[in-house]
């Protein structure tokens, strides 16, 4: 992948503003809308049965996520997710907490099997427990990786047929038959809540701005550059921030002010496989 095409998908974010549907969690709602307005997207939340459906069909992607799964919520993405997929809307699903409760187990697995999503992002131990490779969630943090989790994370996407994206440290992409590993970001990142539904709604306005029929490669190209942006305005913001509280602040005004060029220089992606 060029790194010239993390700035062309950046400036077409900004000058699309996609609408990004999120079903997303109690405790970063008002993070994730602030993230995709500062970085150009438009985001609505709506949750209600009655309308998801329309609101899916009505946005150019759909990001789900089960912080806080209820059987209520549940029903609305899986309207959402019907809709969006009879509409050729892509979904990006955030697994929050696989692996930690039963409940999520299932709400997860239902999700992945029953509609088509475009992208799952989760973190390393989330992405570790769906693709059978193990790693400790401990309630919606990661705590251990499972040695397999590489070679595990490329044949479930190709299996599902969908991008997978597990972040941490180093993040990896697998559209189910290259894997790629990006190194950027600051270990600010893990100490805010909502680092990665902040991300997964990015991802959400990245693949909004891409043909609804793009292939999968073309799918793992965008989340590339959405995390590679993502995590190059968390370096930016950690270079004023004095700890969590001011990283925040400023991660808002990196994603604002974010130069495509800056990203491309500072980009630090690999093809692995
Ligand atoms: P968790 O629930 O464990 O916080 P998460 O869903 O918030 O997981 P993370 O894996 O923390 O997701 O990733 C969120 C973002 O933070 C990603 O962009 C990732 O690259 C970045 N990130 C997380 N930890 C680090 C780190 N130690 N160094 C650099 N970047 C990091
Ligand atoms: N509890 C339920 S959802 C949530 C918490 C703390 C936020 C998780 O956000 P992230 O981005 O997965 O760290
Ligand atoms: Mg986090
Ligand atoms: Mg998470």
């Amino acid at each position: 992948m060029k790194n010239d095409s993390i700035s062309e998908l950046l400036l077409e974010v900004r000058t699309k503003h996609p609408l990004v549907h999120n079903i997303t969690n109690l405790v970063v709602t008002n993070i994730v809308a602030n993230a995709l307005l500062a970085i150009g997207a438009s985001p609505v939340m709506a949750y209600a049965n009655e309308e998801v459906g329309d609101v899916a069909l009505a946005s150019a992607a759909v990001a789900l996520n089960m912080g806080t799964l209820d059987s209520r919520i549940v029903n609305a993405m899986e309207i959402t997710a019907h809709a969006a997929n009879e509409g050729q809307v892509p979904v990006v699903f955030d697994p929050v907490g696989a692996g930690f409760t039963p409940y999520r187990n299932e709400v997860a697995t239902k999700m992945i099997n029953k509609y088509d999503l475009a992208v799952i992002r989760g973190n390393t131990a989330e992405i570790g427990f769906l693709v059978g490779a193990g790693g400790t969630v401990k309630g919606v943090d990661a705590i251990g990786v499972g040695d397999s989790l590489l070679l595990r994370m490329v044949q479930y996407a190709r299996i599902q047929h969908c991008v997978i994206v597990a972040t941490g440290e180093t993040d990896y992409v697998t559209d189910g038959r290259n894997l790629w590993s990006l190194r950027n970001g600051h270990s600010l990142l893990a100490t805010i809540t909502g680092s990665g539904c902040m991300l997964t709604g990015i991802i959400g306005a990245f693949v909004g701005v891409i043909e609804r029929d793009a292939s999968l490669l073309s799918i793992a190209h965008t989340c590339i550059a959405a995390i590679t942006c993502y995590n190059v305005a968390g370096e930016i913001a950690a270079q004023t921030a004095s700890g969590p509280g001011t990283f925040q602040v400023a991660l808002f005004d990196a994603l604002y002010h974010l130069s495509g060029d800056t990203v491309s220089d500072l980009a630090k992606v690999e093809l692995v496989m």
